[in-house]
């Protein structure tokens, strides 16, 4: 049985347990629960603390975990990543107040620097050579400059809207994060065909998230002008529309080439554009 670990609740767990669904795991998860099984899958799922999670996938107690890499960093726990999993992005970042001068980064020396982050803080001040006073305060760790307890930060970032509400500034980023597939490397060798089957499927998964299905009708004569703007994974497949001299495109284009695309495929002479989202993409 392949025991996975994901956030119990916070910032992870909707992208997890999504994540988990849509590789075709049904897991059977109710309110406070610590474990559930996965129907249709040889694994259950556990959820647990974020900040617990490291040391149960250290020491064997679960095989997997879906969890941010700062946490990882920070806790330096031997687990091997086998996937970026491309949400929960965020910076570990040093801030001043907005008064504060920041010339570069040896206007940290000396300063009294508050953070839920001191190990990862203690490895970037150590590696350029800059000496600080580290403050552990375990939450909001934002307000630390404004009453007095700290001259600086170092948090977690991701829109900026804490720091800016604060009065703090981005200054320094130490390290990007974003969420994870962690496994205990013991299992790794004793389950490692289950394994490699949920990270295929996750890969699988993730992969189609960054494409679109399109499809749209041409004149024959644009079929070669149109399929040249196609991004395309192999040729596009071409059927014939009951109207003569029209056909059916159909391919897959990546998210980020989408707009432009479209635009090309429209200016050559393209109708009927649909676009689909992939739920699986299998290559
Ligand atoms: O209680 P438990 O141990 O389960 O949870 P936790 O308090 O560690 O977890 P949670 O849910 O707050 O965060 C889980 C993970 O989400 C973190 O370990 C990161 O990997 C990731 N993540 C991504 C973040 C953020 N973005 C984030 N912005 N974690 C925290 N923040 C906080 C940050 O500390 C600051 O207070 O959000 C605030 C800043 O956000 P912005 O958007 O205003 O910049």
């Amino acid at each position: 049985m392949l025991k996975i670990a994901i956030q119990k609740s916070g910032r992870l767990y909707d992208d997890s347990l999504s994540l988990l669904k849509s590789c075709g795991l049904y897991v059977d998860n109710g309110m406070d629960q610590l474990k559930a099984e996965v129907r249709n899958f040889h694994a259950e799922v556990f959820f647990l603390r974020n900040s617990d999670i490291p040391q149960y996938l250290e020491d064997g107690v679960v095989d997997l975990a879906i969890i941010g890499e700062n946490v990882l960093y920070e806790q330096n726990v031997g687990v091997e990543v086998l996937a970026k999993l491309g949400f929960s992005k965020c910076r570990l970042s040093i801030a001043f107040p907005k008064n504060m001068p920041f010339e570069n980064i040896k206007s940290i020396e000396g300063k009294k620097i508050a953070t839920s982050y001191p190990n990862s803080l203690k490895k970037y001040l150590e590696k350029e050579g800059i000496s600080a006073d580290i403050h552990l305060i375990s939450g909001s760790v934002e307000i630390a400059p404004n009453i007095g307890l700290a001259d600086a930060i170092c948090d977690l970032v991701s829109s900026g809207s804490t720091l800016f509400k604060n009065g703090l500034e981005e200054k320094q980023i130490i390290l990007k994060s974003e969420a994870c597939l962690a496994a205990n490397k013991t299992a790794l060798s004793l389950k490692g065909e289950i394994i490699e089957e949920l990270v295929f499927r996750i890969q699988s998964v993730l992969k189609a998230r960054e494409n679109r299905y399109i499809l749209f009708n041409i004149p024959n004569s644009k079929i070669n002008e149109a399929s040249a703007v196609l991004p395309v994974l192999k040729s596009p497949t071409v059927l014939p529309l009951l109207d003569e001299g029209w056909s059916s495109l159909h391919s897959v284009i990546q998210v980020k080439d989408f707009w432009g695309v479209i635009r090309k495929l429209k200016n050559i002479g393209a109708q009927g554009i649909l676009v689909i989202p992939v739920e699986n993409m299998v290559i």
